[in-house]
C-alpha cells in the first residue's frame, strides 16, 4: 500500500457507500455530485474547533464544490448530513479511534484498510460519500448535489469536536 493518504481518502470519499445511503433513510440529504456539474465553489476552513463559515445557503438542487482546508493541528472531518446521521457516525469514529485507524492528528492507512471482519466490526472504513477526513495542513474536495429543500447539518464527528463547536448549517433554497 503505497498510495498517498490524500489519494486514499479521495478514493474513499468518491466510493459509493450502500450503508451510508441506508443510514440516510428517509432524510434526503442529496448525493455526490459530478465535478463537471459544479455551479459554485465554496471554501471552508477547519480548525480547533470551528468551521468557517459555519452557516451557508445553497439553491435548491445546486451542485457545490467544497474546497475544505484544515488549518488546525488536529485531524478534522467535514460531513454533510442530519443530526441523526452525525450521531451514528460519531459512534463509528469513536470506534476507529479506539482501534487506531484514526489518531488525533491523522489517518493510519494500514489499519484503515485492514479487513476488520474478524474483529466483529464488519466493514469499518471511512468511505461515506458525504464526508471527507482532512489531516492537518491538507485540503480536500467534496462535490455535493443538494436536494430541493431542507436544512442540513455539517459536523466534524471526531470524538469531542462537534461538542466543542465543530457544527454548522446548510439551508437549502432560501
Ligand atoms: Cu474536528
Amino acid at each position: 500500500m503505497s498510495l498517498p493518504i490524500k489519494a486514499l481518502v479521495a478514493i474513499a470519499a468518491l466510493s459509493f457507500s450502500i450503508n451510508a445511503m441506508a443510514d440516510a433513510g428517509h432524510a434526503d440529504i442529496g448525493k455526490p455530485g459530478k465535478a463537471s456539474a459544479t455551479q459554485r465553489t465554496v471554501e471552508i476552513v477547519l480548525g480547533e474547533m470551528y468551521f468557517k463559515p459555519e452557516a451557508l445557503n445553497v439553491k435548491a438542487g445546486e451542485t457545490v464544490r467544497f474546497v475544505v482546508k484544515n488549518e488546525g493541528q488536529l485531524l478534522h472531518e467535514f460531513n454533510i448530513g442530519t443530526m441523526d446521521m452525525h450521531a451514528h457516525h460519531r459512534e463509528e469514529m469513536a470506534m476507529m479511534m479506539e482501534h487506531g485507524m484514526l489518531t488525533p492528528t491523522g489517518i493510519n492507512p494500514e489499519k484503515m484498510n485492514m479487513d476488520h471482519g474478524q474483529m466483529g466490526m464488519g466493514h469499518m472504513k471511512h468511505d461515506d460519500p458525504n464526508s471527507v477526513l482532512i489531516e492537518p495542513g491538507k485540503t480536500m474536495e467534496l462535490v455535493w448535489t443538494f436536494p430541493k429543500s431542507g436544512v442540513l447539518q455539517v459536523a466534524c464527528n471526531i470524538p469531542g469536536h462537534s461538542e466543542a463547536g465543530m457544527v454548522g448549517q446548510i439551508a437549502i433554497g432560501r
